[in-house]
């Protein structure tokens, strides 16, 4: 009885150990800072927050962390209805931070609430208002601050590694350099990263700055992206991060620009930059469209179409090839094999005429 008492307790503890090994499993997410519709041209940054959903697609990490600054000048329900079209194209979850160009009226409405938390495989990611701390607001910004630290003591209580994220860096250029913009006060700075390091957060991700400004405070890694409007010294841009093994974790910076790169998307024999010619992240009226191997529907792939000279806009009907499962390609190819192989035979010299030929030579 007691044997079995034993391998009971053994084996519940196994499993646990099995489950919780499990919920530390690796997985990416992506660090997008200040999209800022508006910022360097509106049609500019909706293609480029565009392709950035393209490529974050591809990339297929598990979630999407916004880092605020979602809309620039055009604080109007248009550029939220404009921002939430392009994101809804994202094929995983999104959360979103405030930033200082954001109207705290509309992100309600459009975006959300201006703070929360959400796990994901056993870590936990606090998505904060800086705003409250720029300009603390009596009575709202304590109550973000008791709702942080109980947060974090429960994040502590049930072993969960902490990423916090939120749209002002800690430092505005480096530690003891500031650019002259509002920011995070100097004494509240000292107490957040003082409450960051006693709950062990992994890491502090923000935005506003427009550049890539990668530092640490201990153990604490403090990451400000690029963004995908503009990047000072770099290009435009989002940041992938690798959370993998034990702290700190790897994160790189990929470039926009970089989305179609060596890619077929629909292997239709058309690479994506040639089908999205004019690089905006759209299906335009004179363009084969990158996620559709046929666009005009004819049963020939955009790829054929090219190769034949055809128009892959145009449905060619008379010309159509069918469209032949794997088996049916396989049972056409074996055909093919067998008359080539035949004709093969029926023309090949019989072995007595070789020979002679051989003693002729
Ligand atoms: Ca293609
Ligand atoms: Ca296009
Ligand atoms: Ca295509
Ligand atoms: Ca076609």
């Amino acid at each position: 009885m007691k044997w079995t008492r034993a391998f009971l307790v053994f084996f519940v503890a196994a499993m646990i150990w099995s489950v919780s090994s499990f919920a530390r499993d690796s997985f990416t997410f992506v660090q997008l800072c200040d999209p800022q519709l508006g910022k360097m041209g509106y049609e500019h940054d909706k293609t480029m927050l565009r392709l950035a959903v393209r490529y974050i697609n591809h990339i297929e990490p598990a979630f999407v962390l916004f880092c605020g600054d979602l809309i620039d000048t055009a604080k109007s329900e248009q550029a939220y209805l404009d921002f939430n079209d392009i994101v809804a194209g994202l094929e995983m979850p999104a959360h979103f931070a405030i930033g200082n160009n954001d109207e705290a009226a509309l992100f309600a409405t459009y975006i959300g609430v201006d703070y929360h938390s959400f796990t994901y495989r056993g870590y936990t990611f606090i998505v904060v208002n800086t705003m409250l701390w720029v300009n603390p607001v009596p009575g709202a910004t304590e109550t973000m601050d008791a709702w942080l630290l109980a947060t974090l003591e429960a994040a502590l209580l049930q072993d969960s590694p902490v990423f916090v994220a939120g749209h002002h860096p800690f430092y505005s250029k480096s530690r003891d350099e500031s650019d002259g913009s509002p920011s995070i006060a100097q004494s509240k700075t000292e107490d957040v990263l003082a409450l960051f390091v006693q709950y062990g957060v992994v890491a502090y991700l923000s935005g506003h700055l427009h550049i890539n400004l990668i530092s640490s405070y201990g153990d604490l890694q403090l990451v400000t992206g690029g963004a995908t409007c503009y990047t000072t010294g770099d290009q435009p841009g989002f940041r992938l991060w690798h959370v993998e093994g034990t702290r700190p974790f790897a994160h790189e910076f990929l470039h926009v620009a970089d989305v179609y790169n060596g890619r077929d998307s629909d292997h239709d024999g058309l690479m994506d930059a040639v089908e999205d010619a004019n690089f905006n992240g759209l299906k335009d009226a004179t363009e084969t469209d990158p996620y559709n191997p046929d666009t005009d529907g004819d049963g020939m792939t955009d790829g054929q179409e090219v190769t034949f000279g055809l128009d892959p806009l145009t449905p060619d009907i008379g010309v159509s090839i069918p469209t032949l499962s794997r088996t049916g390609y396989t049972a056409l190819l074996a055909l093919m094999l067998i008359v080539f192989a035949s004709r093969f035979a029926f023309h090949f010299p019989p072995e007595a005429a070789l020979r002679t030929h051989a003693q002729d030579v």
